[in-house]
């Protein structure tokens, strides 16, 4: 018997796509957003053709209306290990380890990701996936607490189970199976207005953390938000603003650059939602804030002596962070000039990732016989090859630290006196964090062992 199993990038495709769809009707907000992005990028892409052409060079103009990123956080071990799984049949992995406590926040995180190019063209749906450290509550009653309220509850369905279950047997799902585990799926991460706990149990959780409250006190891990990717930030953030859209000043992450790196993001406040606690054989109504609206812009992936450089810079940047809004831009930009602001610049002094193919001269010497040997710099020099750099398709703890406490509505906190725990993290996980820098110089690697075996 022959089965046709639905490739992973379809289900997570048609996965982030229903997402979207529940979260527009849950945040009517983000619908706006979606609309602003849409039309930037647009935007973007009529001035500037260069961008243009080089986003369709590296398989990203296609993705683009669909791309997006969400975020989730998980309250125990075992169910971290089950949106592992879940993630897996979308052919997504976890990728990179995030400690956020140093940023004051209980949670450390990875996120679950498509890794091929080719997948990433198809869709590159990604989520920021947190784990709650229940150790880090410092209340011995609470945390005890805590751990009762999250051991009663399951937050993916017997159907999502069984499905997950069987794509793990047989490597696939056929499509009645897949679309049915979109469908089930997607119930996990769905809003729910009745809290698990009562009013004062939340309160007390709220108390000790925004945060521990929004993970423990509820039934599922709720999307808390969906980003879209934007080609222009600076653009968006203003539209938002002129829109009536409450977002925040300080756009997280690098300043604005001809040679834009990493990751640029920027977010409007948490949402307050009305919740109903259970009190007894009554309920009684209040409020919760958690959800918000984000969007992002993408640049390139630095080398780990790229990187190395960009939190050296930060570092220096952060004392003047409280000062926020254009001072702390403009001190921000000065500060950059230590990182070069142009593409060969970066590439040669080896701060960033590319991937290279040939031009059309390349290809010309292709057809007649081979391309010329010579280093891969030689070539780009000789305009026999394109250096494309890589994009970044990952996310930054200190900027996520920042979207964490902007829709938190906190102030910074204290880094909290932990041990980073990767080892802990992934035994809770059930799987190793891919390591991001491994995964772009894969790319880097792959893009020069095609150009070798076109060598005359
Ligand atoms: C995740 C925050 C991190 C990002 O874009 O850096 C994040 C969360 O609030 O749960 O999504
Ligand atoms: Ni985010």
């Amino acid at each position: 018997m022959t089965r046709h199993f639905v490739p992973a990038d379809a289900i997570r495709l048609a996965f982030s796509a229903a997402m979207s769809r529940m979260y527009r009707a849950e945040v009517p907000l983000y619908g706006d957003l979606l609309e602003i992005v849409a039309r930037t990028n647009a935007r973007a892409l009529e001035s500037d053709p260069a961008l243009r052409a080089m986003l369709e060079a590296k398989g990203e103009l296609g993705r683009l209306n669909d791309e997006r990123h969400g975020a989730i956080r998980v309250g125990t071990a075992e169910e971290l290990a089950l949106m592992r799984r879940l993630f897996a049949v979308m052919g997504m992995v976890p990728v990179g380890y995030y400690d956020l406590a140093v940023a004051g926040l209980p949670v450390h995180s990875t996120a679950f990701r498509p890794i091929e190019p080719a997948s990433l063209s198809a869709c590159a749906f990604r989520i920021f996936c947190s784990l709650l450290r229940i150790d880090l509550i410092a209340d011995a009653e609470l945390r005890e607490m805590a751990r009762e309220t999250l051991a009663g509850r399951r937050i993916v369905s017997e159907g999502t189970l069984a499905l997950i279950e069987q794509y793990e047997r047989d490597g696939g799902l056929i499509s009645e199976d897949a679309e049915s585990f979109v469908l089930q799926a997607l119930e996990t991460f769905r809003w729910q207005s009745e809290a698990l706990v009562d009013h004062a149990t939340y309160e007390a959780f709220n108390k000790a953390h925004r945060l521990i409250a929004d993970i423990v006190c509820f039934r599922g891990p709720h999307i808390n938000h969906l980003t879209p990717r934007t080609l222009d930030i600076d653009a968006a953030q203003a539209e938002m603003i002129a829109c009536g859209i409450k977002a925040k000043a300080v756009i997280e992450g690098p300043p604005r650059r001809a040679a834009p790196i990493l990751l640029r993001q920027t977010s409007f406040q948490a949402l307050e939602e009305a919740i109903q606690f259970p009190e007894g054989d009554h309920r009684v109504a209040g409020a919760h804030t958690a959800r918000f609206g984000e969007i992002e812009q993408r640049g390139y992936a630095l080398t780990p002596s790229g990187r190395a450089l960009y939190d050296e810079i930060l570092a220096d940047v952060e004392a003047a962070r409280a000062a926020g809004g254009d001072a702390y831009q403009a001190r921000l930009a000065a500060a950059f000039a230590r990182l070069p602001d142009n593409v060969e610049a970066l590439r040669k002094a080896g701060l960033a990732y590319f991937s290279y193919r040939p031009t059309a001269e390349g290809e010309r010497r292709i057809a007649a016989g081979g391309l010329p040997a010579g280093s891969p710099e030689d070539l780009v020099e000789s305009g026999i090859l394109y250096a494309d750099p890589i994009t970044y398709e990952d996310f930054l703890p200190v900027s996520a630290a920042g979207i964490f406490r902007s829709n938190l509505n906190e102030a910074e906190d204290a880094a909290l006196g932990a041990a980073s725990s990767q080892a802990e993290f992934e035994a809770a996980l059930g799987a190793p964090c891919l390591d991001p820098f491994g995964l772009y110089l894969d790319q880097e690697d792959a893009s020069l062992e095609r150009l070798e075996r076109m060598t005359a």
